[in-house]
């Protein structure tokens, strides 16, 4: 008779650094990530919140070197070193609907299977993508129109189609780090920023902005990988616990996040009474709409036949979305 013994897996200390704090979006997916893990084996996982490893960039760069086994980053901050990636910053592309939403991304071949090469190709392991909500923009003065936002500068993320963006819009496109958008707010260095509703009430942005206003142009969309060397070395057993922890978590996020829109607006109208909530009519985001085809074309000119295939992949997984 032939004893098998299951050799324990030997225990490892994970380290997962996100971009934001521990009670934001990124970080209750990464608690749910990490209780899954230590609950299922006798691993430990460490997480780092945004500002104790450095800037998003930093993350990036530590991930890649294996410093890190995990990381969260938004398409917003790689969209320097993988330029497709940016096809999820396209204005007016990504779903409303919170069914179309939630399909699309636990279906979508463009994250499941493209994105899964381009990101392995910088020692990446894609392991999920993840809606943060609604992106809204913050300004000092009221507009309606691209002429409204002429001459402010509106701070965006490091990523040239978010430039290309706000310029299409009007606006004065100003990359900052994260970390400095605050400052940057307080002593009118920006004028405005787009985040997604629960960031606004989270990172305290409403505090130093007047007016808060939906165009209806984005969804914001983040990303978790592994160190793909870290991730390949895995024994198998870790590597379907990853999938799993990943899976269970993606699930809880995409609900979870849905209902913090309206708690946000509530927390920040309570906090700041005199803040101007405004949502553009469809006639008004109209110009925004078209200026978004400009955007489009400036994203294929930037990334050629590999990002004009991802854009129509894209296209046809939010099409499969559509009325589910
Ligand atoms: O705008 C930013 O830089 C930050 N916004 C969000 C929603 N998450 C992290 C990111 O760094």
């Amino acid at each position: 008779m032939q004893l098998f013994i299951a050799l324990p897996t030997k225990a490892d200390t994970w380290r997962y650094a996100i971009e934001e704090s521990l009670t934001d979006i990124q970080g209750v997916y990464a608690s749910r990530f990490k209780k899954i893990i230590e609950e299922n084996s006798t691993h430990k996982v460490l997480l780092y919140p945004f500002g104790t490893l450095g800037e998003s960039t930093d993350l990036l760069e530590q991930a890649q070197a294996g410093l890190l086994q995990f990381v969260d980053q938004s398409p917003g901050f790689i969209g320097t070193l993988i330029p497709e990636a940016q096809v999820f910053l396209l204005p007016y592309v990504l779903p409303e609907k919170h069914s179309e939403i939630a399909y699309f991304f636990k279906h979508s071949k463009t994250i499941h299977q493209t994105f899964h090469k381009l990101y392995g190709e910088q020692d990446l392991e894609l392991l999920t993508m993840f809606p943060e909500g609604n992106v809204a923009i913050t300004t000092r003065e009221v507009f309606r129109s691209k002429a409204g936002l002429s001459g402010m500068k509106i701070r965006v993320m490091s990523s040239p189609l978010l430039i290309e963006t706000y310029k299409a819009f009007g606006a004065v496109p100003t990359p900052l780090p994260t970390g400095e958008i605050f400052g940057a707010l307080q002593t009118n260095m920006i004028q405005g920023q787009e985040n997604p509703w629960f960031y606004l009430e989270s990172a305290k942005l409403y505090e130093v902005s007047n007016v808060i206003t939906e165009i209806g142009h984005n969804l914001y969309t983040t990303a978790v990988m592994a160190n793909k060397k870290f991730y390949e070395s895995s024994t198998l057993a870790d590597q379907a616990l990853i999938s799993r922890a990943t899976k269970a978590a993606t699930d809880f996020i995409i609900e979870y996040q849905r209902e913090l829109e309206v708690s946000a607006k509530l927390t920040i109208k309570k906090s700041k009474p005199n803040v101007q909530y405004i949502t553009l009519t469809d006639a008004e985001r109209e110009p925004f709409r078209q200026s978004a085809k400009k955007v489009q074309s400036k994203f294929i000119e930037a990334t050629g036949p590999s990002g004009k295939a991802i854009l129509k992949q894209l296209k046809e997984d939010l099409n499969d979305a559509k009325n589910r």
